[in-house]
Order: structure tokens, then sequence, then C-alpha cells
């Protein structure tokens, strides 16, 4: 079997050789990028900084009527950022140089709500010149996003802001030396004033002024967004999308597009991954312990960079104006991690050999080169051809690298990878997958084989740059902890046989911590750490932290009773209740609590009819109630549905509490609810 399989193969290639040898390039195939758009592709990686009054007010979205004197960073240092950001492994910079409440971080002469009229610096100070200055040391590029949507200027809603807008923008790229990327957010939640944008204003002055930059939006035309803010684009990505006709925000296409892109789209829109390293956007206290684990941020590189996408992922600096600690060791230690899984590339040794090459300068060799601009193709009328991998040897890997060489356009529609199954003594399927584009990466279960397969379906003869093969780490999964609406908390691990250690009065966790054995009660709420070990702490998981306030064991559901609403404060997010649109929530807590404020736990799903806009009232009795939020917001819910604690001004003596929805993340005649939960603490 191997002997007749070895002489097919020995025949295509003697056939390919003598046969056909095309020399010319491939033509390419549909829309293809731009040479700024491949040098952008090639950045990969690289920082969001959300910075402004939100991170001294708590809010992720300001309204525009803050005291632009909250924002008073006690020790900015933009030389810190550069400096993390480069020994993280990152290519440049994004910063929010004005976001939704209209807050503009240099001295803008087009606002009054500026670092001008903060008390930082006496305002003297100018954060994009620092921000700019500092890339430039550290060989970083620099890129700016301005939302459009603005809550404090006075024209905003007028015909007039369009070009005040333009010259804002104009402001910005005119001063700080080269923007490599225009970030244009798409979001305008605001109510009452509406602005009819000027998309191709906006557009030509940023050509004019940066004809390189890449413009991202919803729909480009430099990048895309990819839909969520989760850090998962879409398994099958095409670089390429149809735009004509839409535009960012509520004329955008809808989600599940933005992660795909379109098979044939018309226009070379790559994705682009913008997500947190914590849960909102903007800095807060109270995220320092939840700031993402290296595990999930291994798993964001994967569907991300992995996924033909590039990653923004955000690093918002604190009220000193500086990247705290655990954000920044977090980055090391994820940037250590990427960098072990892909340090030793298997085929380097390996024999390659394809089904059909084109002429000599398209031999599959190229793909093991390290060359991006030197690829593999086979033949223009070769639309299925296969590579073939020996490692000569028994090799252990779980990870497979692929890259299209995307100046002749996205042309790999599908691929299937096989390994040799020794015993059978034939192909085997390891793994179906659909688009390739400038970089795809496939994880599978670690298996053991002397040699590899990849067959393609193209659109057009495959262009293939580089091939890898890579044995990476295998995560211990850090324990999951769970309380139930009784407070009894218990912890558990993905990862088999670990033994897992809690504390309960906040220290960090070792193996001299208790050990878990059985569950514990903590009715009254406090806060359990802990970490999973193996080999008496030779291989240790990240350390968790789960933060609970009083257990709702002793709540009624009073509206309209249904067992299913139980679900709202039943301790799990992971169930939810769906209730008419004309109906509060309403709770008896049993007793009376004094209430710092609630949360609201949403249905994690960017399509939920979550509550975006609300009223929430507090009663001694149940039947005169008073109101503490009227009309309020749930800052970003539509695009990050996480957990919202919403805090009051004072504290509120009470026992009855009631949610009422005022308006919807999407469209509904019902809301959801996954958890309602009081703040005491
Ligand atoms: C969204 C904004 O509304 C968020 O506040 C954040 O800036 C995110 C990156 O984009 O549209």
């Amino acid at each position: 079997m191997k002997n007749t399989s070895i002489s097919i193969l020995l025949l295509l290639l003697s056939v390919s050789y003598f046969s056909c040898k095309q020399n010319n390039p491939p033509v390419p195939y549909g829309a293809i990028p731009t040479e700024h758009q491949i040098a952008w592709q090639q950045l990969e990686y690289y920082m969001f900084i959300h910075f402004g009054p939100n991170t001294f007010t708590d809010v992720e979205w300001g309204d525009g009527q803050e005291d632009p004197k909250v924002f008073n960073p006690t020790d900015l240092d933009c030389q810190q950022w550069a400096a993390t950001a480069k020994a993280a492994g990152m290519k440049g910079i994004i910063i929010t140089a004005k976001h939704h409440d209209g807050f503009c971080l240099w001295p803008s002469k087009y606002s009054t709500h500026t670092v001008r009229e903060s008390s930082w610096k006496n305002g003297k100070g100018d954060v994009l010149k620092e921000l700019s200055d500092a890339c430039k040391e550290y060989g970083l590029k620099f890129g700016v996003y301005l939302s459009p949507w603005d809550q404090n200027h006075p024209a905003y809603g007028t015909p007039e802001y369009n070009q005040i807008f333009a010259n804002t923008l104009d402001e910005v790229l005119s001063n700080y030396g080269e923007v490599f990327e225009q970030w244009f957010d798409g979001a305008n939640g605001g109510h009452g004033k509406k602005q009819v944008y000027d998309w191709n204003l906006f557009h030509k002055t940023v050509y004019e002024k940066q004809p390189q930059a890449i413009i991202f939006s919803d729909v480009g035309p430099g990048c895309r967004w990819m839909g969520n803010e989760r850090g998962v684009a879409g398994e099958t990505n095409w670089s390429t999308m149809n735009i004509e006709g839409f535009e960012p925000g509520h004329g955008a296409p809808p989600t599940n597009i933005l992660n795909s892109g379109e098979e044939g789209g018309q226009a070379w829109v790559p994705a682009e991954t913008d997500v947190s390293i914590r849960p909102g956007w903007f800095y807060s206290p109270a995220t320092d312990d939840k700031v993402k684990s290296v595990e999930k941020l291994v798993d964001i590189y994967y569907t991300s960079v992995g996924r033909n996408s590039n990653l923004l992922l955000n690093v918002p600096p604190d009220r000193r104006g500086r990247i705290h600690p655990n954000d920044s060791v977090r980055l090391m230690e994820f940037r250590q991690s990427i960098e072990k899984d892909f340090a030793i590339n298997l085929i380097k040794d390996a024999d390659i050999q394809a089904s059909d090459v084109r002429g000599n300068a398209y031999r599959v060799a190229n793909t093991q080169d390290g060359r991006y601009n030197s690829y593999w193709a086979t033949n223009d009328s070769v639309l299925n051809p296969w590579i073939e991998v020996d490692f000569k040897k028994e090799t252990a890997f779980n990870r497979l690298m692929l890259q299209e060489y995307i100046p002749l356009g996205q042309r790999i529609k599908s691929f299937t990878v096989k390994y040799w199954d020794q015993e059978k003594e034939e192909w085997s399927n390891l793994a179906n997958a659909t688009t390739i584009g400038y970089k795809r990466i496939l994880r599978f279960p670690t298996i053991n084989t002397a040699r590899l397969r990849v067959e393609f379906e193209g659109l057009a003869c495959p262009a293939i740059s580089e091939l890898g093969v890579f044995h990476a780490q295998e995560f211990l999964s850090p324990p999951i902890v769970d309380r139930d609406r009784f407070g009894i908390v218990t912890i558990r691990c993905e990862s088999p046989d670990p033994v897992i250690y809690y504390t309960t009065d906040g220290s960090e966790p070792s193996v001299n911590s208790i050990k878990y054995e059985k569950e514990l009660s903590l009715k009254e709420g406090g806060i359990v750490k802990a970490i999973s070990v193996i080999n008496n702490g030779v291989k240790k998981s990240e350390i968790v932290t789960a933060d609970y306030d009083v257990s709702s064991g002793q709540w009624k559901v009073l509206s309209e009773s249904n067992e299913d609403y139980n679900k709202a404060i039943d301790g799990n997010n992971r169930t939810y209740v769906t209730i008419p649109i004309t109906e509060a929530l309403t709770i008896d807590l049993g007793k009376g609590y004094s209430l710092k404020g609630f949360t609201y736990t949403p249905q994690g799903n960017i399509n939920a009819a979550n509550i975006s806009r609300y009223n929430f009232y507090v009663s001694n009795d149940g039947n005169k109630w008073d109101k503490v939020k009227n009309n309020a917001v749930f800052n970003n819910i539509k695009n990050n549905p996480i957990k919202q604690d919403i805090l009051f001004e004072n504290i509120i003596q009470t026992r009855y509490i009631k949610l009422e929805p005022t308006e919807l993340a999407n469209k509904n005649d019902k809301y959801v609810i996954a958890e309602l939960g009081i703040i005491t603490r």
C-alpha cells in the first residue's frame, strides 16, 4: 500500500514537472488588498487604549456632561504604555482620542471639552503628543480612534457638525505624525439628537492627510469590525465583502456577515478583532482582579490571528495614567505562551511534496522558507491539489498553520487535513476547515504520525506562502467557581485530576491553602480565590477570583408568578428568563438591606433582547415605590453584553426592588434577564 502511494506520487510529480511549467505568476483572483492593507495585515497584533474621563468616573459611556476636571491622571506615562506594548510583542497603539463623551485627549480648537479644560497639568497637557512621541521612540505604529457620536458638542445633530468633525479629524491627522489606522466607531446610542454622517467627507479628510491610513469601521473601507467584542472571528473568514450601500453603525450588514465576510465580495475589507483584556473597555478598580487569563488570551489569539484577522487588544491605563501591573504581567505571560507554542516548526526538517507545482519559482519548498513573499502555486487549471509532509519519524503535534499569499487575493475555499494511520495503513481525517487568508491556525488534539497531508479546494489555483506544524503546550484549566442561590459554593476543574486549593480571606491560594474537598457556604457573600495544581504544584493553573454579595436564597420574584422567573435569581448566569416588555421584574428581598447599588447580568449574546435602558425602583412595603434611576443606560450593552454593576448616589435602605426596561438592545416584545443582584458590600 505504502509503496503504491509513493509510486503514484512520483508519477504525479514527474508528470507535473515535465508537462506544465508555468513560470508566470498566477493572475490575482477577485478583490485584492492594496499595498497598505498588505502591510497592515502583517502587523497582526497591536494595542488599543481606552482612556478619558470614563477612566475616572467608572462608566463605559460618559454622557458628555461630566466635569472635564475629573480627567486628572496623577502620573501619566505614555512611555510606559509604549514600553509595555513593545515588550508584549505588539506592533502599534491605537488610542481613543475622542470617545462618545466628546472629550478630546488633545487641546482641540473645535471643542471646549478637552484636556485643556481638565485639571491635568493645569490644562497644558496633550496626551496625543506624548503618546505619538513615545510610539516613535519605541518603533511602534500610532493610530487614533475618533467617535463621530459626540454627546458633548453643541452642534451635534445639526448639518454643521459634519464639517466640525472633519476639522477635528484634520487637526489630529495633521499634528502627530504618521497614523497607521483611523478607527471610526459606529456606535450611536444617542437619544433625541440624530446626525446623518457625511462619511465621504470624513474619508476624504483622512486620505488627504494620511493616504496610507487604514480606515476601520463596520464596513471598512480599510478593514472591518468582525461583529462582536468577545474576540471571536468567524471560522470561515473571507477578507472580501460587499460594502456598497452599507454604512457603519445602524446601516451595517448583520453581525454574522461581518463575522465571516463574503466569498466573492466586491471589496477587500479584512477583519480586525477588537477585544478588551478586562470586562469593560475603560479602567475600573473593580476589574483589577478580572484581567483575562493567559489561557483566555491564547484562545483569543487563535480565534483572531488564527482566523485571518488582526488582533487589537485593549489595555486600559489606570487612574495614574499607567498600565496596571496586573495587565502588564498578563501581557508578558501571554507573549511567552504564544512564543512557546510556535517555537519549533516541525516541518523545518521534513520532506514536502505537492501533487502539482507551477514552474520552479513556485516550488513547494517555498512554504518552508519562512519568507512570506515566496509561495507555492499550482498550474492555473489545478484547483484541488494536495501537499504531503513526511517527518521521517513519528512526530507529535497539535497545530497547523497556513498562509495564503494575499496579494493574489483569497483563493482557498476549504481544505482537509489528513494524517497517515500506520496501523490501518491509510490516510485518516484530522480536520476539515474552510478559509485560510493571510493566516489560519488549526488546533486539534495531539496526534502522533510520520506523515501529514493537506488537500485544498481552490476558487483559483492555490498560492500558499507558509506552512507550519507545531506542538503547543496544553493548559491546566483554572478552577470554575459556582455559587447557587442558597450560597453554596462548589469548585471544579475541566482538566483531569487536578487538586484544587482555595482561600476565602482574599490571599493568593497555593499548595499550603485549604484543599478543596467539599462545598462551602458563603450565604452573606465573600471572596473565593482558587487554583488548580498537579504534581504537588509542578504545574499550576492561573488563580481565579469569585467575588460574591449576599445570596438570593430568601428572595421571591413577585411579578406574575411563573416558575421560570426564578431563573433571574438562581445564581446561574447561564440560565435566563424572558419577560413581556410590558412587565417589570419585582423582587422581595425577604428583609431590609442597605443597598449601594444593583447588578444586571444580560444574556451573553450580541443579538439577545437585553435591556439597554431602564427604570429602577425601591420600596419598603412593596406598594409605595421610589424611582432611583430614570431611563438610565446600560452602557455599550449591545456589543458587550456583560454584567452591569450600577451604583446609587447614596446608600438606600430597602426590602423590595423593581427593574423596568425602557429600551432593548435588540427589538423584541420580550426582554431577557440572566441574573439580577444587589450590591451591599
Ligand atoms: C464600541 C464603543 O461603544 C465602546 O465604548 C468601545 O469604544 C468599543 C471599542 O467600540 O462601539
